[in-house]
C-alpha cells in the first residue's frame, strides 16, 4: 500500500541522485535523527558521491549540518568521509566526523539539546537552506507520521526554506499514533506555560505538519536505522547500577521520593543499561520514564511492567530490540510516546515533573565539577547532549563512570576536570564502581573527602588525598576549594603517558 497519500507531495517522487542535486554548497542542512534512529537513508550518500565529484573538480562543497543528535555511519560518517561538512550542531558521536572535529576541519557546536530548535528560531544560527527529513508516511494536508525519532524534525519542517522527504518503508505503518507533536510553541515575549502536567500527557498531535509547496523532493526508501549492538552489562557497571539501585531505597525510605521514584531519565551505553537490567529484577514498579531515549532496557522494563510507559524522542535499539518491538508493536503504543526534543528536554518540565537523571560522565573533580565531553580538555568525544538540560534541571542527578579509564593508567576522579560541562553547583551524585557519593548540601571539602573515600579508585586515593592536603596547607586564606593549580593541570599527564593521543 503506498505511503504517500497526499497527492500533492505524490508529483514530486523522484530518485536521491536527483534530490541531491537541490542542495548547494554553503547550505545549512536540518537532517533528521537522533542516536541511529530515524535519520535519512539514501540522501546523505547521493549528497557525498557529488560533494566528492564536485572536489575532484576542484570546487568547494560543504554544509552547515544540523540534526536531532547523534546518526549514522551512512549519515554523518558518508558526508564526514567526503569532507563535505563545513559545520556542525548540536550532538555528534561519529567516529569519523569526530576526527575531523579534533584535526580542526570541521566547526562544531556542541549545544544542549533542548536548546537547538530554539536557538534556530532565535535566528543565533542563521537560515536553514534545506530540511531532510524520514517519515514513515506522508498522508494528504501535509500531515507526515514521523519515523523513529523526532528530534528537532518539526523546526527544521517549519524553518527550512526548501524540504525533501524521505519516505521509509522499513519503518513500521503502526508508527501512526506514537508520537506527540507540540505546535504551541512562541517566541518571548509571547510565549505561554506548556500544559504537560503529566510525562505522558498528549499535549500535540501525533503528525508533523508541512506545508506541501516547499517540498522539492520526495525519495522512497526502504533502510534499517542503525541499531547499536547492546552487550550485555559487564561486572563494572553491574556494580554502578547496584549503588544507584541502593540509593534510590535509601531515598524512598527517608520520605524524599515515592516508591513509584520519579520519572526517569537514562543516557545511552552499557552503564545506562545496567541501571535499567537492575530496576527490571528490583522490587520497583509502575514507574515512568521522561527521557530522551528508549533502548533496549526500557523495552524490558515495560514488558515486565516496572515501567508503566515512558516519554522520549527517539528510539535506540539494537536489532534484536527493534525486532521485540516491532513483532509487538500495539502492546507499545500509548505506553511509549515520542516529542520534539525541545519537549523531551525542557528545563521546565524536567524540573516540574522532578525528574530523576542518569548520566555517564569522563571524569569529575574532586569537587564536584563533571566533564562529559573532553578528553585532556582539548579532544571532544561526543558532546554534552542532553545532559545538562537534565542534570540541571533534575530532582536528583547521577553521573556515573568507571573509576578508571585506560586499562587502570587514568583516573576518572581528578584533582580538576580538564574541560567543565556540568559545575559543582549542579552535580548531586557521583557513581563509579568502587561506591557512591552523595554530595547534596556538602562544602567543597567535605565534598573532597566523600569523592576520594567513596568513588576514586584505591590506585589513586592516596594521591589525591595527598593533594587536597598539600593544597590546604599551601595557602591558609584559600581553603574554601583548596587547589595546587599547576599539579592540577598536570595531573592529566598520565594520560598522555598513556602514548593514547
Ligand atoms: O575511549 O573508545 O577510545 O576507548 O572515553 O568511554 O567508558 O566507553 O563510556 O560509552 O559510557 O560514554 C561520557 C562519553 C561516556 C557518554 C560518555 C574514554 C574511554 C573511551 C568512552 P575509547 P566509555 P561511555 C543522553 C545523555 C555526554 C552526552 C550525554 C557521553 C571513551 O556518556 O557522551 O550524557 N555523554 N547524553 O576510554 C580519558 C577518562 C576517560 C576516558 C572515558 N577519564 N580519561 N579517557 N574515557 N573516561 C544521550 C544523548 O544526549 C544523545
Amino acid at each position: 500500500m503506498s505511503r504517500i497519500t497526499c497527492p500533492i507531495l505524490n508529483t514530486k517522487v523522484t530518485t536521491a541522485v536527483e534530490a541531491a542535486q537541490l542542495i548547494h554548497d554553503g547550505d545549512n542542512v536540518g537532517m533528521s535523527g537522533f542516536t541511529g534512529a530515524g535519520y535519512p537513508k539514501a540522501l546523505p550518500g547521493a549528497l557525498a558521491a557529488r560533494m566528492t565529484a564536485a572536489h575532484e573538480a576542484g570546487d568547494p562543497f560543504r554544509i552547515g549540518l544540523w540534526t536531532g543528535a547523534s546518526t549514522a555511519p551512512d549519515a554523518d560518517g558518508v558526508l564526514a568521509a567526503a569532507h563535505g561538512i563545513a559545520t556542525r550542531l548540536p550532538y555528534n558521536s561519529d567516529p569519523t566526523l569526530r576526527t575531523l572535529i579534533n584535526s580542526g576541519e570541521v566547526d562544531y557546536i556542541d549545544a544542549h539539546l533542548s536548546h537547538s530548535a530554539q536557538h534556530m528560531w532565535f535566528g543565533f544560527y542563521g537560515n536553514l537552506d534545506v530540511a531532510v527529513v524520514e517519515v514513515t508516511a506522508a498522508l494528504p494536508e501535509g500531515r507526515l507520521v514521523p519515523s523513529s525519532s523526532v528530534g528537532n524534525n518539526k523546526t527544521w519542517l517549519d524553518r527550512a526554506d526548501r524540504i525533501i522527504l524521505e519516505v521509509n518503508h522499513w519503518q513500521p505503518r503502526e508508527l501512526e499514533g506514537f508520537h506527540d507533536i507540540y505546535y504551541g510553541a512562541a517566541l518571548p515575549p509571547h510565549r505561554r506555560p506548556i500544559q504537560l502536567i503529566d510525562a505522558m500527557q498528549r499535549i500535540g498531535e501525533p503528525y508533523l505538519r508541512v506545508d506541501p509547496a516547499k517540498v522539492v523532493a520526495v525519495v522512497e526508501t526502504n533502510h534499517p536505522d542503525r541499531n547499536s549492538p547492546f552487550d550485555p552489562p559487564g561486572e563494572v557497571s553491574r556494580a554502578i547500577a547496584d549503588h544507584v539501585l541502593n540509593f534510590l531505597r535509601h531515598e524512598v525510605s527517608a520520605g524524599r521520593m515515592p516508591p513509584t521514584l520519579l520519572p526517569l531519565q537514562s543516557g545511552v551505553g552499557n552503564v545506562a543499561n545496567a541501571v535499567l537490567a537492575d530496576l527490571n529484577d528490583s522490587e520497583f514498579t509502575d514507574l515512568i520514564a521522561f527521557t530522551e531515549v528508549i533502548q533496549d532496557g526500557m523495552l524490558d522494563l515495560l514488558d515486565s511492567g516496572t515501567l508503566r510507559a515512558a516519554s522520549a524522542t527517539s528510539f535506540g535499539l539494537s536489532d534484536l530490540g527493534v525486532q521485540r518491538f516491532m513483532s509487538n508493536i500495539d502492546a507499545y503504543k500509548g505506553r511509549i510516546l515520542l516529542r520534539s526534543e525541545e519537549i523531551s528536554n525542557h528545563p521546565e518540565l524536567v524540573r516540574r515533573l522532578g525528574v530523576i537523571a542518569m548520566n555517564g560522565m569522563i571524569e569529575a573533580d574532586l569537587y564536584g565539577n563533571v566533564n562529559s565531553t573532553h578528553i585532556m580538555g582539548s579532544a571532544i568525544m561526543n558532546g554534552i547532549g542532553g545532559s545538562g538540560d537534565f542534570a540541571r534541571n533534575a530532582f536528583l542527578n547521577f553521573f556515573m563512570s568507571p573509576s578508571t579509564a585506560k586499562g587502570g593508567a587514568v583516573s576518572s576522579i581528578v584533582p580538576m576536570v580538564s574541560h567543565v560541562d556540568h559545575t559543582e553547583h549542579d552535580v548531586q551524585v557521583i557513581v563509579t564502581e568502587q561506591g557512591l557519593a552523595d554530595l547534596r548540601g556538602l562544602s567543597p571539602t567535605d565534598r573532597a573527602d566523600r569523592v576520594i573515600a567513596h568513588c576514586a579508585h584505591p590506585s589513586f586515593r592516596d594521591a589525591l588525598t595527598d593533594y587536597v592536603a598539600r593544597a590546604n596547607a599551601t595557602r591558609p586564606t584559600a581553603r574554601h576549594t583548596p587547589h595546587l593549580l599547576d599539579e592540577a593541570l598536570s595531573w592529566h599527564q598520565r594520560y598522555l603517558d598513556t602514548g593514547q593521543m
